[in-house]
């Protein structure tokens, strides 16, 4: 069986994965387990790009499939925000609670019925050689005024689902994955995964 390289820093991250990909053709490896320590540069336009961007190097690096994701929240009434720069907004070396703080900030005036958002997640796939295969997934959702929940990460306390009655922190790891934007991707992913096992063109 080969492996797969989980190629991300985030450990919250990593749980997921190893959860949504169980039972794949591939063992799964981290980036801590093969000692790399490499952080990636995110200077693309796009969720797209910078998935692409992380899956590729990680790939040429390790000589592993490497399985990267950008994701990110898109607020309606901020236009699209923070989208790409989730994971820096409200600026370098901030918290996730800092980030809500932030983002709660920004939509302070901002009343109920117009605080839609969405979570969108891009995963790369990349073959050493440098092959590379995108998978997406979104899911909607509105920004409370309160954080709520303890579990998941990020932005997970102030994202809530209305057909669940609940925010994404509210949920269980299984839970979450069966509706995240990361859920639905990772399922498309799952699928390529098992072609390329078996040689098939993905
Ligand atoms: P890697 O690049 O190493 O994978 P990262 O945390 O920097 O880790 P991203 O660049 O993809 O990952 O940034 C994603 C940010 O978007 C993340 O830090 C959160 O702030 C937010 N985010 C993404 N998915 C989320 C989720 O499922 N729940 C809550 N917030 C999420």
């Amino acid at each position: 069986m080969g492996y797969l390289l989980l190629a991300t820093n985030n450990q919250a991250k990593v749980r997921e994965y190893r959860s949504l990909l169980e039972n794949i053709p591939f063992e799964l490896v981290t980036l801590a387990e093969r000692g790399i320590t490499t952080v990636v540069e995110e200077t693309g336009d796009s969720l797209e790009e910078n998935a692409r961007l992380k899956a590729v190097l990680l790939a040429g690096e390790s000589q592993l499939l490497s399985l990267a994701d950008d994701s990110g929240l898109e607020v309606d009434a901020l236009g699209g925000e923070p989208g790409r720069l989730s994971a820096r907004y409200a600026g370098e070396g901030a918290s996730d609670r800092d980030r809500i703080s932030y983002l709660l900030k920004r939509l302070e005036k901002v009343p109920w019925d117009i605080r839609s958002a969405r979570f969108r997640c891009v995963i790369a796939l990349a073959m050493p050689g440098g092959e590379v295969n995108l998978c997406s997934g979104e899911c909607r959702g509105f920004i409370t005024f309160e954080p709520k929940g303890g579990g998941g990460f990020g932005y997970d306390p102030v994202f809530y689902l209305p057909e669940l009655g609940k925010t994404m922190a509210e949920l269980s790891l299984e839970e979450k994955n069966r509706v995240s934007h990361r859920g639905q991707a990772a399922r498309k992913a799952r699928q390529l995964l098992e072609k390329m096992a078996l040689n098939l063109p993905a």
